[in-house]
């Protein structure tokens, strides 16, 4: 039910959103959207009132940010992913962070599998390959086998986890790298690069952020070698993107599926011109089904908070 607009809380929205979320948040609170272009002045004049901001998982709010909203109580972001909120800044001030984990986990991993059968299987190139005609002149080349292959995850967590269940179906040979070891079934490396140079499809899956940033670089790619495939669903940040293009180029690793790019929404123009690569635009959430989740997970959170209820998913200490 909808609050009465004099005692709705106000909430800065910070990100595109998607409508079914933008209603949700309309119905309830008092919403200024920064996207509207909100004037130097206009902002200054609504910082007081502000309690809550909605982000998604590209967004930035950084320390300085929120340091312009002194009655700031939660930043909730749509999207599990949380690298772009400065979560240190936020605890300081008591400010509750929330996220959309396990909702998304399945889209998530459908894709990667999707994006590691596509570039295996050359599929967007045999589809070009199909429709022009090009087949009336002879077969398509070669592509590479995923059934009994060895996959590499890089972040066994909910989603590598789903990542890896989806690859026993495909008689895939499991390992994986993690900061930590877990009680799995699956071989554990200690190191990147040791996994990458064990297997023909090394999978990312961590969050984003400092402690990732070109995790994947020009030694994990050349460990990785002229028949290995990089699969990204993770965060751009996660991998050296000028290493990656010209590893590609090279010949240095066979291809790359790449959901994500260190500045979305633009990926290089030479990357994006390459044959042994297959990119989507930061899709894999990207169901109706699981939208509509992430948006319920993402208002539920804020109206918990602010009916003073706990909230639903905070992100972790
Ligand atoms: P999660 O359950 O927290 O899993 C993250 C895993 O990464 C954990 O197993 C963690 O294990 C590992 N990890 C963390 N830091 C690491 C490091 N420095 N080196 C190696 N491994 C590290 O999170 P999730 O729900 O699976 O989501 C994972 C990420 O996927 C999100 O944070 C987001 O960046 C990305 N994502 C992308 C999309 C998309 O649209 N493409 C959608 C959803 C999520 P340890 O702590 O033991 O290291
Ligand atoms: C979303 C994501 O695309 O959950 C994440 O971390 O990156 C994606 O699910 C994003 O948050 C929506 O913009």
């Amino acid at each position: 039910m909808s609050q009465p607009a004099s005692s709705r809380p106000t909430v800065l929205i910070v990100a595109r959103l998607p409508q079914h979320l933008m209603q949700l948040l309309h119905d309830n609170f008092t919403c200024h959207n920064l996207l509207d272009g909100l004037s130097e002045e206009q902002l200054r004049e609504i910082a007081p009132q502000v309690r809550g901001i909605a982000a998604n998982g590209e967004a930035k709010v950084p320390r300085e940010f929120m340091a312009r909203f002194p009655a700031l109580e939660i930043v909730s972001v749509f999207g599990v992913g949380y690298d772009g909120v400065e979560v240190p800044a936020a605890r300081e001030r008591g400010i509750h962070v929330t996220h959309t984990p396990d909702v998304l986990t399945d889209d998530v991993a459908d894709m990667a599998l999707a994006l590691l059968l596509g570039v295996a299987r050359n599929v967007v190139r045999a589809d070009r390959f199909a429709r022009s005609g090009e087949w009336k002149n002879g077969p398509f080349p070669f592509t590479t086998k995923v059934t009994g292959a060895r996959l590499g995850i890089v972040g066994l967590g909910r989603i590598g986890e789903a990542i890896a269940r989806r690859a026993a179906a495909f008689d895939m040979d499991i390992a994986y790298h993690n900061r930590s070891q877990k009680d799995v079934p699956y071989r554990y490396f200690g190191d990147i690069a040791s996994l990458a140079a064990a297997v023909d499809f090394l999978v990312l899956a961590t969050p984003g952020g400092a402690d990732t940033r070109a995790l994947v670089n020009a030694e994990v790619l050349e460990a990785l070698g002229p028949k290995g495939f990089l699969i990204n669903v993770a965060r751009g940040s996660v991998v050296d993107q000028a290493a990656l293009t010209q590893a590609l180029k090279d010949g240095k690793i066979a291809g790359a599926g790449l959901d994500v790019f260190e500045n979305e929404p633009n990926i290089p123009a030479d990357l994006a011109a390459l044959d042994n690569v297959v990119v989507t635009p930061h899709m894999a959430s990207g169901t109706l089904v699981t939208r509509t989740a992430m948006a319920d997970l993402a208002y539920n959170n804020l109206a918990a908070h602010f009916a003073g209820k706990p909230v639903i998913t905070p992100v972790p200490q």
